[in-house]
């Protein structure tokens, strides 16, 4: 399974094609506009997320409900996109943080607009759009892929213990299911309280701040992936694709970082009888298969580099010196990139699916 996004933050909107998704899949628009929310908004986001409904059509790939078997396609449209057209807004100092220096210095640009339109997160939504579909197929095979946020900045949450919500699924999905009465998809009150201060706090100062989400996935049986050859590991068909997220600057599977500092008898996850373990340590993934645990990654987001109050930059015409380039921006989406991570990895633990069980269709499955 693959898929291509294509279009700009403030283009017509965006156009995604999952191809490889077998027939027999049960979809809904209105499932899928409502995943689209759970992207779209969270306590930090901007003036955009007002303007942006994501009223998904699908164009293809889909009749009566029900995948066909052939590419799935969806338009999204860019509701903000009659503001923009027909207007030059040219952007010539780039913002430090941003991809804006660097694809200009790649693409050749003096004017970063052609940069900002595709780096912008806005893409994600296409993104969002092809994991719904993954996540229905992976819903019927038992597997969920859900998230929650640990950190804003540096508010931690309190919450039951890593090594606890990496080993149980049923933790890990009561997690999900209160960060979604969450402003910032924290499953802790009064942590979710303290980061929203945090974030009004960043606002008023003209400032940014990132954190740290965990998305898992359970129910899945093990044998995804392969340890035959680096790029059928699954961990590290996880890490880039979590990594590949905008404002994502590390990513850990398990206990990731932490495992460094034990020795190896505390840090690996005993076998017992029946082929349970004692731990979930490493995350679902041993030798880049599934084990069976729940997969479970860590994701650090940066803080958003589009600052109120911007870095010192240059004028690509001339060189001079002078501020950052500023428009309208987020303060905080670190609870929507959650989101788009739980996409992320259904997209790539389907795919493993596929290849492990995959038939001509869902109906005909024998996992
Ligand atoms: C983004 C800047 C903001 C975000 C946008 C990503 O957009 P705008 O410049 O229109 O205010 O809201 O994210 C989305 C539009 C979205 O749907 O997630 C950026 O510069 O990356």
């Amino acid at each position: 399974m693959r898929f291509l996004t294509a279009g700009e933050s403030h283009g017509p909107g965006l156009t995604a094609i999952l191809e490889g998704l077998p027939p027999g899949v049960q979809v809904s628009v209105d499932e899928l506009v409502a995943e689209q929310a759970r992207r779209r908004w969270c306590y930090g986001r901007g003036g955009r997320a007002s303007i942006e409904r994501d009223e998904i059509e699908i164009t293809g790939g889909v009749h009566d409900g029900i995948t066909t078997g052939a590419p799935v396609s969806v338009w999204i449209p860019n509701r903000d996109y009659p503001n923009w057209r027909g207007t030059e807004r040219p952007a010539w100092a780039p913002r430090p943080g941003h991809a804006d220096l660097a694809g200009a210095l790649k693409y050749g640009f003096t004017d970063v607009r052609p940069v900002i339109e595709r780096a912008s997160a806005r893409e994600t939504a296409a993104r969002v759009a092809c994991g719904y579909f993954s996540k229905k197929l992976l819903a019927s095979a038992g597997i969920s892929v859900v998230s929650w946020v640990t950190a804003i900045g540096d508010i931690e949450a309190s919450l039951p213990p890593l090594e606890d919500r990496m080993r149980d699924a049923g933790l890990a999905l009561a997690l999900a299911s209160e960060a979604l009465s969450s402003p910032v998809r924290c499953p802790d009150p009064d942590g979710s309280e303290d980061m929203v201060g945090a974030i009004d706090a960043a606002r008023d100062d003209g400032d940014t701040l990132g954190g740290v989400f965990e998305t898992a996935a359970t129910g899945a049986p093990p044998g995804l992936g392969s340890y035959v050859h680096w790029d059928r590991r699954l961990d590290a068909a996880i890490s880039a694709a979590v990594m590949s997220i905008n404002g994502v600057k590390a990513v850990e599977i398990g206990e990731g970082f932490t495992l460094a500092r034990k020795s190896g008898r505390q840090a690996h996850d005993s076998i017992l009888t029946g082929l349970q373990r004692a731990s979930n340590r490493a995350g679902g993934i041993e030798g880049g298969v599934s084990n069976g645990e729940v997969i479970f990654v860590r994701a650090a987001h940066k803080p958003l580099p589009m600052l109120g109050s911007p870095l010192p930059s240059v004028d690509l015409r001339t060189g001079a010196a002078c501020t950052a380039h500023k428009e309208r921006s987020d303060v905080c989406s670190v609870g929507c990139a959650a989101v788009v991570a739980e996409s992320m990895l259904a997209l790539v633990i389907a795919a493993a699916w596929l290849e492990r069980f995959g038939h001509d269709g869902v109906h005909c499955q024998d996992k």
